[in-house]
């Protein structure tokens, strides 16, 4: 069985951080997302893996991840020319996937548990496809699947008025009958191949498609609030260690300091990690707070909050929450009269003081 990461798309609902990096190196406790994918194929013993990435930002993705020998595994890039559909990016790896069974990831989805257990399910009932699903309160937002005796008869995509409550996880298990299934679909009023129709084609003729119920946490990273919470989600399984220097600190709770970061005068409320060399001075850092490397924080107040590496937030009146930093974003109060607020901030950017 083959592995398919699929790191290419738009990424529009993380903009601005998207305008410059891929969503799936955005980091979740300090390790980029898509690194849980990968060491969950890994860890199912799948070596073999594919990962899709788009031309602006494949380069980043390669250079993170390589080929493969970090994770125990071996990658093959695939380049999608455009975001033209989850179906569409099945079909640009045929030449990778050919005729093998496979798992296909959306390299922005955490999944607790990993794939083992499922991919278990595959091979010993052996269908076309398997789908997982979980229960949300908010169907209208996700693809949705309608079951009768055990199996998956009809899926919408993002439907107005869904007819039950089980949104399909963004993993997948399927045989090579999808890219015959993926050739024939046409693309949606969106205008992407999607693999909600792909896998619809599959039942409709007669192939058989189980589902398969998640029961541990599962979140698709795409938007802030949920990159926030598979931050805390993460954060709360972390052991502490601390290798990092700590000067008249106080630490709580469950933290990781890496080495080579330095804390003087800081308070740190776990769960939280701090990235190596960052520089924690006359600070607190709340629960559920994740500092990149090389970041510096002093005389101010983080929580809950993702700041990827080498920013700083410095004299701050109120405490930062909820917030995403990109890399080496800087922010600070002068002390200047009168005073008055001073941004350059790039397209799509969001500032919110409360
Ligand atoms: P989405 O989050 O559904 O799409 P997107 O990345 O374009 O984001 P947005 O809706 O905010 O604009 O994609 C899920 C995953 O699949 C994500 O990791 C990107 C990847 N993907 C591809 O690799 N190729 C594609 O054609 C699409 C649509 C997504």
């Amino acid at each position: 069985m083959k592995g398919l990461i699929l790191s290419g798309g738009k990424g529009t609902r993380l903009r601005p951080i998207t305008h410059t990096s891929a969503k799936q190196l955005v980091p979740v406790a300090n390790t980029p997302v898509l690194f849980y994918g990968i060491r969950a194929m890994a860890d199912a013993g799948i070596d073999e893996v594919g990962i899709i990435i788009a031309p602006e930002t494949g380069d980043e993705i390669r250079t993170a991840a390589g080929d493969g020998s970090q994770f125990g595994v071996k990658i093959t890039y695939v380049v999608q020319d455009e975001p033209a559909g989850l179906a569409h990016a099945v079909l640009t790896a045929e030449p990778f996937l050919g005729t093998d069974p496979f798992v296909m990831y959306l390299g922005d989805n955490l999944l607790q548990g990993g794939i083992g257990e499922l991919k278990q399910a595959f091979e010993s009932s052996a269908p076309d496809a398997l789908i997982l699903l979980t229960p949300v309160p908010d169907p209208e937002h996700y693809g949705v699947a309608e079951l009768e005796d055990g199996r998956v008869v009809r899926l919408a995509e993002k439907p107005p008025e869904p007819r039950t409550n089980l949104a399909l996880v963004g993993v997948y298990m399927f045989t090579s009958a999808i890219h015959d299934a993926a050739r024939a679909i046409e693309p949606s009023a969106r205008g992407e191949l999607e693999i909600t129709d792909a896998i619809q084609h599959l039942v409709d003729n007669g192939s058989r498609v189980e589902p398969h119920i998640v029961n541990g946490w599962w979140k698709d990273t795409g938007r802030l609030d949920d990159m926030l919470a598979a931050n805390r989600l993460i954060l709360d399984t972390i052991q502490t260690r601390l290798d990092g220097e700590l000067i008249e600190s106080q630490v709580d709770g469950r933290v990781v300091i890496e080495a080579g970061a330095r804390l003087e005068r800081a308070a740190v409320r776990g769960p939280a990690v701090i990235g190596a060399g960052a520089k924690l001075t006359d600070c607190y850092i709340g629960p559920y707070t994740a500092i990149g490397d090389d970041c510096v924080i002093e005389h101010a107040e983080v929580e809950h909050s993702i700041l990827l590496a080498g920013s700083s937030v410095r004299n701050l009146d109120g405490r930062m929450e909820s917030s995403l930093l990109g890399r080496n974003v800087k922010i600070d109060r002068g002390d200047r009269q009168p005073r008055a607020y001073r941004f350059m901030v790039g397209d799509n950017s969001e500032i919110g003081i409360l």
